[in-house]
């Protein structure tokens, strides 16, 4: 009965893994956006589930590079940021709520000047 649950419970949650795309606008567009240096708008929060893949586009000019404190997913690699025009696939493994827990951000430019990243992970 247990492991019927457990394997109810891993179907559910694959059932519901999916590539969540995210493009990284160049720092004029968001600008011009009204966002100032940020990823995007803590009004609309990236949605993602824990299992998914956030597919991150960087369209931005510069190199950048994710910074987290382990959640939903690893802090970006130091020694291989995301260069522009490249995509890769992040995994989501764990909750997160950035309204809650703070944003992430630009592992190069640093919370304090913005370029902050707003995400949701259930
Ligand atoms: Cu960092």
């Amino acid at each position: 009965m247990k492991l019927f649950a457990i394997a109810a419970l891993l179907l559910a949650s694959q059932a519901h893994a999916a590539d969540i795309a995210f493009t990284l606008q160049p720092a004029t567009v968001r600008a011009s956006q009204g966002l100032g240096a940020d990823w995007n708008d803590k009004t609309k929060p990236l949605l993602v589930h824990v299992g998914d893949t956030l597919v991150f586009t960087n369209s931005d000019t510069i190199p950048h590079i994710i910074h987290t404190n382990g959640d939903p997913f690893p802090h970006g690699d130091r020694k291989n940021p995301i260069k522009p025009g490249q995509t890769v696939r992040i995994p989501v493994l764990t909750a997160y709520d950035s309204l809650r827990d703070g944003a992430l951000y630009d592992h190069d430019a640093g919370k304090p000047s913005g370029q902050l990243f707003w995400i949701v992970a259930q």
